[in-house]
């Protein structure tokens, strides 16, 4: 019988047992070590695991948070750097445990990777690397086009969304293109890098983004526009993928989904090349159709849910920055004047890097291929990237837990603008030819617990970790430990579901906007989107 998720009793939706606020996951032996100690104490000590004093030292008084309300002092044990599991104490009170050591994050890497297999659709997560996350392939019947049910196509394949079974290419590419670009930019941290996932002959990274982009390529239509997205009409129940059967349809083409895929197909050809020669050409081939759409269609066409149909819309104003990703992955790609011309007239915001604004995808694309060599258009993108890293940097020093965030920008997925941000800061880091340092290192801590609220938001991760995501199969496995590696959305300062509202009073200060529920899509969905920034900056960590 399904079970439905609102039934559930809410005892399980706990604060923070700990009164300290660290990394979960710990911190690297040279790297600042800050824990945040949400009250008044004047001293701390860090004991390791047989409860020994290894440090102590005094806190510092911060002042107050606004984005929490909190009145923060701060815990500087950096010179503590010796590898082992510690916790932080001060006033009577303790943080959860945590490592340092050299490879505090790969274990988290490696989850948050491998989360975008266990999220495919149209094959089967056998025991071997599943373990009790196994399940049957699912979503493998032809889809039909809304417009015209007699068509039907076989777009199988790709990862779902989100906490829904959505399968939407504007999401998709972007999600792997972050991969995409945390490989081509890191790839000494994934060359070695075992996800637990059926190896190929290639980084398993590779391997994944790869499985998106079959999927990607046959969401192209004849003439070469992509189709926006394939779902059900409704959302399904919460039950697991297999069980969800309801008629797929195939949404009409839209120009962002057109752009995108031309983009990360672009992308793709110049990674996989290497590997294998076909599969490049294949992408180059879809790419250059897609490209040919866009030019024989300069307006832009939007995508709305039609009637009846309450699946993920990612509807956008316009498609300028989508546009601008492709032709600039295309100048990138091929070095050929006539795509600069196109890229260089779009106007658009040079640091984007999400599904709606991806100007700043275009503009890496630019920046590190071998033909970059307009100096106007190389000093505007690294300006770009400077002037937002440096206007993050003050608005981390100025938080009490050193996140790079602005009130508004705790929304729906606030988590993905923290990783976003965290991106920003790392690629500028990258042009100016420095390590990600402790300003990029903040915004993963934040994600890791040091917020407000000590929760990390990678599931698996950390003593008190949220567990209970907006995520269909997370909850119809009947396994109480969730899939490890999911990104929630993180607090939202405009709560927009019903279970969200009824539980986050008004005035809530934006960091404590934030439930560990399954009924709360608002707060607490996770998305391919979500997890791929958050591989890049630990990729960025790690390197
Ligand atoms: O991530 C999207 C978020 O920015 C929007 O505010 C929200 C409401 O429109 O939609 C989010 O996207 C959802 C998508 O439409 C369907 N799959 C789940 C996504 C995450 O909630
Ligand atoms: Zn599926």
């Amino acid at each position: 019988m399904e079970r439905k998720y609102f039934e559930r009793d809410l005892t399980h939706i706990r604060s923070t047992p700990f009164g300290i606020h660290t990394d979960q996951a710990g911190y690297m032996p040279d790297a600042r070590k800050i824990a945040v100690i949400p009250f008044e104490c004047g001293v701390f000590e860090v004991t390791d695991g047989d409860g020994r004093i290894c440090f102590t030292g005094k806190t510092c008084h911060h002042g107050y948070d606004a984005a929490s309300g909190d009145d923060v002092y701060t815990a500087d044990f950096s010179d503590l750097t010796a590898e082992g599991i510690y916790r932080v104490r001060a006033g009577g009170k303790t943080s959860p445990c945590f490592r340092i050591g050299k490879d505090v994050y790969c274990p988290v890497l490696k989850d948050m990777l491998k989360a975008f297999w266990y999220l495919r659709c149209g094959c089967g997560l056998d025991e071997e690397h599943a373990g009790e996350y196994a399940h049957g392939i699912c979503h493998t019947s032809d889809a039909v086009l809304w417009e015209d049910r007699s068509v039907s196509l076989d777009v199988t394949g790709g990862w779902h969304d989100a906490g829904d079974y959505g399968r939407y290419v504007t999401a998709g590419a972007c999600a792997a293109a972050h991969l995409l670009y945390a490989y081509r930019m890191y790839p000494q941290v994934f060359d070695g890098l075992v996800a637990g996932i059926p190896h190929q002959d290639m980084p398993d990274i590779l391997t994944e983004c790869r499985y998106e982009l079959e999927w990607l390529m046959k969401m192209q239509a004849e003439d070469g526009g992509a189709y926006h997205k394939v779902t059900t009409a409704m959302h399904a129940p919460f039950v697991m993928p297999e069980d969800d059967r309801e008629q797929l349809y195939v949404f009409p083409v839209s120009s962002m989904a057109t752009a995108d895929l031309a983009a990360v197909c672009a992308l793709a050809s110049g990674i996989y090349r290497a590997y294998d020669t076909a599969f490049a050409d294949r992408l180059f081939d879809t790419a250059l159709r897609a490209c040919g759409w866009l030019k024989a269609h300069p307006e832009f066409v939007g995508f709305t849910n039609p009637e009846g149909v309450n699946t993920g819309s990612y509807g956008q104003r316009d498609d300028m920055s989508n546009r601008y990703w492709a032709w600039a992955e295309m100048y990138a790609l091929t070095g050929d004047a006539d795509w600069f011309a196109h890229m260089r007239s779009c106007d658009v915001m040079l640091t984007g890097l999400g599904y709606a604004e991806t100007g700043g995808l275009g503009s890496l694309a630019y920046i590190l291929s071998p033909y970059a060599n307009d100096e106007d258009m190389v000093t505007r993108i690294r300006t770009a990237f400077a002037e937002r890293a440096a206007e993050l940097r003050e608005l981390s020093a100025v938080s009490g837990y050193s996140v790079a965030m602005r009130e508004h920008e705790y929304c729906w997925g606030s988590n993905m603008n923290v990783m976003k941000n965290g991106m920003i800061l790392a690629i500028d880091a990258y042009l100016s030819g420095k390590a990600a340092d402790d300003k990029v290192q903040g915004q993963l801590h934040y994600l890791l617990g040091r917020n407000a609220l000590g929760i990390s938001y990678v599931t698996g991760t950390g003593e008190f970790r949220c567990n209970y995501p907006h995520l269909r199969p997370a909850f119809a496995d009947g396994v109480e430990e969730c899939i490890p590696g999911m990104v929630a959305g993180g607090p939202n300062r405009r709560p927009a579901d019903p279970y969200a509202v009824s539980v986050i009073p008004e005035g809530t200060p934006p960091m404590r906007c934030y439930a560990d529920d399954t009924a709360s899509y608002s707060l607490n969905e996770i998305t391919i989107y979500w997890n791929s920034p958050a591989v890049f900056v630990t990729a960025a960590i790690c390197s």
